[in-house]
């Protein structure tokens, strides 16, 4: 077991530490907020633990997170600095480690961060209300823009075949063939459900990827993991001031962002709810989420890229959820759990989030169109 404080100790950061917990609810990498006070002042940092199973080049991961700083801090200096904002636009900044590496390498090869916590700014769980989703809308457009004119080659794949849905259902048509998951099939009728419904919409897993490969649409700088929680609202003015979990930005479709945060946003109960008559997908917090959106990025999208919104918006679900049900099938090898069944019911409530989607496809079209 690694000690943490003497690991950060490793960091080059003033100040005595005063505390050290556990942070966050992430799936993936191992967070701790760390306290540090000196007799003036505090900082309060974060500490984290790439997870190298699943990101395969966690060194990669640090040098796509250099780059992507190193770039939008610039960027926000000038515009601040011209007086372009009507707010405070704010980015984690990397500590380094005291031997001036990004990163420090634990005993078992683990990478370990020290980032900048967003001071007197918070992310939720769950969407607020509309003032909220609109702001979060904001966070996400800006941060569009912020990336926007990147140079891709600067940034290495983090996780190849990461939201290319077709690339999931290939992997979980593999983990069928496993005992393990067959047994998990013949013995639970909600896992059947959940099967069934993959089958139903097999179709779907592609439309973004066609459209792209026929020229319809085309990949920008996107962020890849916008969930309500990654963004930061700022707790004085209430509103959006950042986005964090920066691991997953790279080329990609914005569509792939611009779903997974209606995804998020508009099902206030949550990831793990249990109770499916409570996963509504709440077309009033769409509308707010896309108006924010649209102020920051409607002016560099096109006719075509508005034409797949919805596509975007039913697959983001449809997508996790495979991917919750492909972990439950493979042992929860992915997605950290804490039950048993846990990825099971998750895949269940991002399908139950689906269904409401097309149920309600001819309202969300015609509210995308009034954009
Ligand atoms: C994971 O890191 P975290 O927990 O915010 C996952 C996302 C999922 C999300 C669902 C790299 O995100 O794709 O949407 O869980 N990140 C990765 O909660 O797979
Ligand atoms: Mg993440």
């Amino acid at each position: 077991m690694t000690d943490l404080s003497v690991l950060i100790g490793k960091f080059n950061v003033k100040g005595r530490l005063v505390a050290l917990q556990p942070f966050g609810c992430g799936n993936i990498n191992d967070t701790y907020l760390a306290i540090y006070r000196n007799t003036f002042t505090e900082s309060q940092l974060i500490l984290q633990r790439v997870n190298k199973n699943v990101f395969p080049k966690p060194k990669a991961i640090m040098a796509n997170m250099h780059e992507i700083t190193r770039h939008c801090h610039e960027k926000l200096e000038a515009d601040s600095a011209a007086g372009r904002d009507d707010r405070v636009w704010q980015m984690p900044r990397i500590v380094k480690a005291k031997d001036s590496r990004d990163y420090v390498v634990d005993d078992s090869g683990d990478i370990w961060r020290v980032i900048t916590r967003i001071m007197s700014a918070h992310a939720f769980d769950v969407a607020q209300g509309p003032e909220h989703a609109l702001e979060c809308g904001a966070a996400l457009g800006h941060f569009h823009y912020l990336i926007s004119d990147m140079d891709p080659r600067s940034i290495t794949d983090p996780l190849p075949g990461f939201h290319v849905t077709s690339a999931y259902l290939n992997s979980y048509d593999e983990t069928l063939q496993s005992d393990y998951a067959k047994e998990l099939l013949s013995s639970s009728m909600e896992a059947r459900r959940m099967a069934k419904f993959i089958e139903e919409r097999r179709s779907l897993a592609s439309c973004l990827e066609n459209a792209l490969q026929r020229g319809e649409l085309k990949k920008r700088m996107f962020h890849g993991d916008p969930k309500v929680n990654n963004i930061m609202i700022d707790d004085v003015t209430g509103k959006g001031t950042a986005m964090i979990d920066l691991d997953t930005v790279s080329p990609g479709l914005v569509h792939m962002d611009f779903g997974d945060a209606l995804r998020s946003i508009c099902n206030p109960a949550g990831e793990e709810e249990i109770s499916l008559s409570k996963v509504v997908f709440d077309e009033d917090l769409a509308m707010a989420f896309c108006k924010g959106y649209m102020r920051e990025a409607g002016s560099f999208l096109t006719e075509a890229d508005r034409e797949y919104f919805f596509d975007s918006i039913r697959l983001l679900p449809f997508e996790l959820g495979l991917r919750f049900f492909n972990d439950y099938l493979a042992g929860d090898v992915y997605f950290k759990t804490k039950v048993p069944g846990q990825n099971l019911n998750r895949a269940r409530v991002q399908f139950r989030l689906c269904e409401s989607i097309e149920a309600r496809e001819r309202s969300i079209r015609g509210m995308l169109k009034g954009l």
